[in-house]
Formats: structure tokens, sequence, C-alpha cells
């Protein structure tokens, strides 16, 4: 690449960074950044970063990170094909009960997902059962999504510059890592006690732990290491579902308990 192409591409990311962040806080949709010129998945990573830093810049935390499309029914339901992932902050975290205001968001949609703590350091080529070592916890979660981007629709480096469409996320209580078998955790999504919605771990990649495994891979890649006290979400077992004002969410998750959120 010449000069010029890396000044210009460096132009193109702060912007589309910038306008993403934008959209966020101004809960409205803008277009996907795919419709006026290519887009390269290195771009649309360095867009997701710069839209974190815009957040750091505002006293935001970083969390962790959650991966996405890991499993077929989200694949299938967003037409895309390969595993990404997001960051996570602490303004996007709603406690176990709490309420969540939908003021400000576009079209959120609820995800029930399996969350990881870190206990220890973790990035670089693992296996699964090595990944799993690094662990100290693990929980049911919400994964509530919000694309700034009509439609829910997007390309994938779309969807990786709007970081993974992250919008909120809550955590039930953590459980001791190797106190259970993570390969088939039945899970069920319930608004307002029925059941909406209900899938397996399986789902995730075949072992959520393989959800691991690429999170470890990805932060690898991206030069960082997965730092004790993160949390890793591992994508949803099923497809996402539309989440309404003035709902009470509960996701289930054998042998994990569950955990709540309550809309207005
Ligand atoms: C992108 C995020 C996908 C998951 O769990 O697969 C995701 C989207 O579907 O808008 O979080
Ligand atoms: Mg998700």
């Amino acid at each position: 690449m010449s000069n010029d192409t890396v000044t210009h591409s460096a132009a193109r990311v702060a912007e589309l960074a910038e306008t993403l962040d934008a959209a966020a806080l101004d809960g409205r949709t803008v277009h996907r950044p795919t419709d006026t010129g290519p887009l390269t998945l290195d771009e649309a990573y360095a867009i997701q970063r710069a839209v974190i830093e815009r957040r750091r810049a505002r006293g935001e935390t970083p969390t962790g990170v959650k991966m996405g499309f890991t499993s077929r029914a989200k694949m299938v339901q967003m037409g895309v094909d390969d595993v990404i992932w997001g960051l996570l902050t602490d303004a996007m975290r709603v406690e176990d009960g709490g309420t969540l205001d939908l003021d400000g968001l576009i079209h959120p949609r609820i995800e029930p997902e399996i969350a990881f703590l870190i206990g220890r350091p973790l990035s670089g080529r693992v296996t699964s059962e090595e990944a799993a070592r690094s662990l100290a916890g693990i929980a049911v979660a919400h994964e509530i999504l919000d694309s700034r981007y009509a439609g829910f629709r997007f390309t994938l480096p779309d969807v990786v510059a709007d970081n993974a469409s992250a919008s909120h996320y809550a955590c039930g209580p953590w459980h001791h890592p190797d106190s259970r078998s993570l390969g088939n955790v039945g899970l069920t999504v319930e608004i307002d006690g029925r059941v909406v919605a209900t899938g397996s771990s399986a789902a995730i990649l075949g072992h959520p732990l393989r959800s691991l495994a690429a999170a470890a891979r990805l932060a690898a890649e991206a030069g960082i290491t997965l730092g004790p006290g993160q949390i890793v979400l591992a994508g949803a077992a099923t497809a996402a579902l539309p989440l309404p004002r003035g709902a009470h969410v509960r996701v289930l998750g054998a042998g994990l308990g569950q955990v709540e959120v309550t809309t207005r």
C-alpha cells in the first residue's frame, strides 16, 4: 500500500468510528460503511477499537469480549458465516435483577448466552481444555444486541465495525468452572414467564469452550491478553429475539441458575 492509501484508510477509520459511536449514543441508525465503499475486516476491527477508545475517553472501562456468530442459528439468522468478536465495557453491564431502560436503543434483541470469567491470562492458540484452565467462573447470561444499521442488515465488515451489535449484557451468579460439564447445557429464554426460545450450549461451535479458545486466538491476533476479571460471552445458542418494553426477561441454564432483567 502507498502512504496515501494508508492515510486515506486511517482517516476513514476515524470518521466511521465517530459516526458509529454517535449513532449508538443518539439511538439512531446510520448507513452501512460497505454501502459507500469497500471495507476490509482489518479496517473494520480498527473502527471497532477506535469506537472503544472513544468510550474509554468518556470514562468507560473495558470488561471483556463477546463472541459472535458461533452458532448456526445466528449465522443463518444474520446471513454471515464467520466467527467475530466485539468489545465490552462497564457501561454495557446490567446487574442481574436490574432494569434496562430501552430509551435510546434502536431495535434491541435478546440472546441467551454462556459467560466465562477469566482467572488466569489467556491469549494464543490453545485447545478447549487449555482455555478451560484459565477460567475462574461460568454463568448464564443475557446479551442485548442493538445494531446501528436499519433492519439489523449488514455484511461481516459492517457488523464488526459496529462492535458486533453490542449494547448491553447481564451475567447470572458465577459457578465454579469445573463443577459441571458445559457441553450440553439446556438454555431457556422466558419473557413474562412464557418460554419463548430454547437451545443448548452444544449449538455454540459444538461446545462453548471452543468459543473461548477462539477468543484466545482472536486476542493473540489483536496483540492482547484476556486478563483476570475479564469476561467472554460465548455467543448465542439461539436466534436473537426482539426485546420489548415493560418485559421481565429471564434466561435459565440447566445447572447454572438464571439471570433476569426487566425492561422499561
Ligand atoms: C451480531 C452479533 C452476534 C452472537 O451471539 O452471535 C452475536 C448480530 O447478530 O447483530 O452476538
Ligand atoms: Mg451474542
